[in-house]
């Protein structure tokens, strides 16, 4: 047995499903998760001492690479100040004035803990701001695991076929209306049978947690005219595209403002970060100015702050790694494209910037129905193999491909040609 082998079976007595989150199980793949003992820049290392080049990058945060020296270097410097005080700190101040003066729909943000924290207590600002209960999400969008959010969701949700959780009961659920990904139709059919009752739409402008679903020319800009008409707030969830796309997040490469944001993961650089933040008069609603309370002991904490904090500056003083980045990641998953048909084989190569999926479907991907129609027996052997041969992919279909700042092009080729290998062999 290896000792990934040897730990996983010690950790499923342990930890439900052995893992401290569902889609690091390698269920959906049926093999045994590798145990990560150690990263740097693109590159993973398991406790069985095998080399990967790792495009999960932590399911996001890593866009400069794992163990940035200066990241790394401003969370030693922090942790010998002491690792979190439970008071008001000057690293708050530079990491909100960082994101306000870069974010131009954002004038205050709040710090939280985690994604599902920040799209929480996002909801539940504009819930408490427009005094409306309903909220409309979109079928196959994964906004962590709040009650209220777990509605036909993405990611390990419905990659484990429970895209409605148990243990949610109906009285949390009751408000969250469900719509189709790139369906304005969709969108406004609701809005007409519930005119003066939505407080906002929540939506990933990139759908990155049903594999990679674009948003099409004129979706998000339909979905602001209609909250705008409606009186409804719309809400960006950039907890993967913010700082990514761009360092503006997804609003700035599609153009269009929303009301709040959700940040998470690159906001952090690896250490426990979510936030959400918008316009003035909406975040004076948060306690304790206003009247809708949200708290966290850890909230801003120091070390996360100074990772975070650090990571937002290289990426603002570097507004050249965005060209890069997107033009590397254009070309990798343009050569991926290739490959496919190559090797004639029907399947689909989606991409935005640095993130991507390859999907085993002959059908073009643009919502969870079509997503759905991927063959995930055939993306286990694919990913298994390209993870035995040292391409560490997402163990599931419906996750993305994330490409960092970090990843040589030597690297990516090698993965281009690798798959190519694995492509022109696969059985039929
Ligand atoms: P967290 O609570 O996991 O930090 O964030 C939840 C969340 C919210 N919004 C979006 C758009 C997200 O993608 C996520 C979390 N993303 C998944 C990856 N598909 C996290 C991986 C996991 O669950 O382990």
């Amino acid at each position: 047995m290896t000792k990934s082998e040897q730990l996983f079976e010690e950790a499923v007595r342990l930890i439900p499903g052995g893992v401290n989150s569902p889609v690091r199980a390698f269920g959906s793949i049926g093999s045994t998760p590798r145990m990560i003992a150690r990263a740097s820049g693109a590159n993973l290392w398991d406790e069985d001492g095998n080399k990967y080049i790792d495009y999960i990058g932590s399911w996001g945060p890593m866009i400069l690479g794992h163990n940035q020296p200066e990241v790394l270097e401003a969370v030693v410097d922090a942790c010998a100040r002491g690792l979190s005080f439970g008071a008001a700190t000057k690293i708050e101040v530079d990491m909100a004035r960082l994101i306000c003066d870069s974010i131009p729909s954002v004038d205050m943000i709040r710090m939280v803990n985690s994604g599902t924290e920040a799209v929480m207590s996002a909801i539940r600002v504009a819930r408490g701001f427009t005094g409306r209960d309903k909220i409309i999400k979109f079928t196959g969008c994964y906004h962590g695991h709040s009650d209220g959010l777990l509605v036909k969701a993405g990611s390990g949700a419905m990659t484990s076929g429970v895209p409605d959780s148990a243990g949610v009961p109906v009285g949390c659920t009751q408000d969250t209306l469900t719509a189709n990904y790139n369906d304005l139709e969709s969108v406004e059919t609701l809005f007409a049978q519930f005119p003066e009752q939505i407080a906002c739409v929540i939506v990933e402008p990139v759908a990155a947690n049903m594999g990679v679903v674009p948003a099409e020319a004129g979706f998000l800009e339909g979905l602001r005219y209609l909250c705008t008409r409606y009186g409804a707030l719309l809400i960006f969830d950039e907890v993967i595209t913010g700082f990514r796309l761009s360092f503006g997040g997804a609003q700035e490469y599609f153009g269009v403002r929303p009301d709040l944001t959700t940040f998470g993961k690159i906001i952090g650089a690896g250490m426990p970060v979510g936030a959400y933040g918008g316009r003035r008069e909406i975040m004076e609603m948060v306690s304790p100015v206003g009247s809708v309370y949200q708290a966290g002991t850890l909230s801003g904490n120091p070390v996360a702050m100074a990772a975070g904090y650090t990571q937002l500056t290289i990426l603002r003083d570097h507004p050249e790694y965005y060209r890069e980045l997107n033009e590397k990641a254009d070309m990798f998953f343009g050569k991926l494209a290739m490959a496919v048909e190559a090797a004639g084989k029907p399947y689909q190569v989606n991409h935005v910037g640095s993130l991507g999926c390859l999907y085993f479907t002959g059908e073009q991907v643009r919502d969870y129905e079509s997503a759905k129609t991927s063959d995930t027996a055939r993306y286990a052997h694919y990913c298994n193999y390209m993870i035995d041969h040292g391409i560490y992919l997402a163990p599931a279909q419906f996750e993305a491909m994330f490409v960092s700042m970090a990843h040589t092009q030597q690297q990516l080729d090698e993965t281009v040609d690798l798959a190519t290998e694995y492509l022109m062999t696969e059985e039929e």
